[in-house]
């Protein structure tokens, strides 16, 4: 074999093995591997447990192969059989006996580790969010604060000494989706009709990304997560700005037939939509609950879970027709006229 041709398929088979694909994933923010919260540091510390274990076996099993094809290989002056074993209790029970203890061992560890992540008690100063999947994108309800947000979800810091964790209530809209933000902990789905929990403490503050998890539909691969953890002060002022409430048309601005492009003609426009079937907007008419909740949607600095950034381009790009941007969207083209975008767009605008 030429040396080229070795080489090539030494790197063939690093690719195939996932050395290159880690490689170049262990740059990125959703690397499995670097873990910023406990229950997935906890996962990840398990699992280098089980490769650990895993990796010497395989290193074990593979010398002792490569050693007896090598030291009983047939030679030239081999003329008959070698000698036949037939049945060894010695071989049998240790071949037995040996990997009953391997399995207990990666048994027991894995149920402290699932245990202590799924029983952990609630702390009491714990942050409780509801998560609803929908197909394509994610709904967050704060109980305790009345505020309802979509895709990008705020959590204060969860360790440190006004560190508060996370508890997540998960559940589905529609079909099954799966809440995975891997620096945080490891997936948990989303399944109608049930509720399932996780919950997060992450040690940091920062934006960590997620994804959904689970194939549910044409827009599976843009149904991206977005988790802010911020500072305790931080967070008290998100959720201040987010229990504030939109204003509503006065009888006048309601009443008003003027065809410019301002954020009241705007509000008009929206609101004779069909929009607000859809939509909520908080101290509005608009209370639509198919769609995300819009009364802050200024506040997000994605649109439609991370399909594109929130400008005010592709905002209006956006309601003109979503599925340039997300074909099979179930958010459809209003065919309104592109005056009527943009008046609409100047509304939305104003919706911090
Ligand atoms: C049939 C229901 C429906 C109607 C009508 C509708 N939408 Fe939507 N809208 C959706 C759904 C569903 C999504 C989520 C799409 C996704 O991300 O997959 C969405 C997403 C959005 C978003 C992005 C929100 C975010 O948090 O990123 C905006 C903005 C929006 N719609 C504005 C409008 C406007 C303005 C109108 C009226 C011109 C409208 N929608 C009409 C269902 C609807
Ligand atoms: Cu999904």
């Amino acid at each position: 074999m030429k040396a080229r041709v070795f080489v090539q398929r030494l790197i063939f088979l690093a690719a195939a093995f996932g050395i290159v694909p880690a490689a170049a994933a262990a740059s990125t923010p959703t690397w499995i591997f670097s873990n910023l919260s406990t229950p997935a540091r906890e996962t990840n510390q398990l699992s280098i447990f089980v490769l650990t274990i895993t990796a010497l076996i395989f290193l074990s099993v593979s010398s002792l192969l490569v050693y007896a094809l090598i030291r009983f290989r047939a030679k030239p002056t081999d003329t008959t059989e070698p000698p036949q074993v037939f049945g060894s209790m010695q071989i049998e029970l240790s071949w037995t006996i040996i990997p009953i203890l391997i399995i207990a061992v990666l048994f027991l560890g894995t149920a402290r580790v699932l245990f202590s992540v799924q029983d952990a008690p609630e702390p009491k100063n714990a942050l409780d969010v509801t998560a609803v999947g929908h197909q394509f994108w994610w709904e967050f309800h704060y109980p305790k604060y009345g505020v309802v947000t979509a895709n990008e979800l705020h959590i204060p810091l969860g360790q440190g000494e006004e560190g508060r964790a996370t508890f997540l209530k998960l559940t589905s809209a529609d079909v099954i989706h799966s809440f995975w933000v891997p620096q945080l902990a490891g997936k948990t789905d989303m399944l109608p009709n049930r509720v399932n929990h996780m919950w997060i403490d992450p040690e940091k503050p920062g934006v960590y990304l997620g994804q959904c998890a689970q194939f549910c539909g044409v827009e599976h691969a843009k149904m991206l997560l977005r988790v802010y953890v911020d500072t305790p002060d931080q967070f008290a002022s998100w959720i201040a700005d987010q229990q504030k409430k939109q204003t509503e048309l006065t009888q006048a601005e309601a009443a008003d037939t003027s065809d410019a492009i301002n954020a009241t003609v705007g509000q008009r426009v929206f609101e004779q939509q069909a929009c607000i079937n859809c939509h909520t907007v908080e101290g509005t008419v608009a209370n639509g609950r198919f769609g995300p909740d819009l009364t802050h949607l200024m506040s997000r600095t994605t649109l439609a879970a991370g399909a594109l950034a929130n400008t005010p381009e592709n905002l209006k790009a956006w309601i003109t027709d979503p599925s340039q941007f997300k074909p099979g969207v179930l958010m459809p083209a209003m065919h309104l006229t592109d005056r009527q975008y943009a008046q609409i767009t100047a509304y939305l605008l104003t919706l911090k």
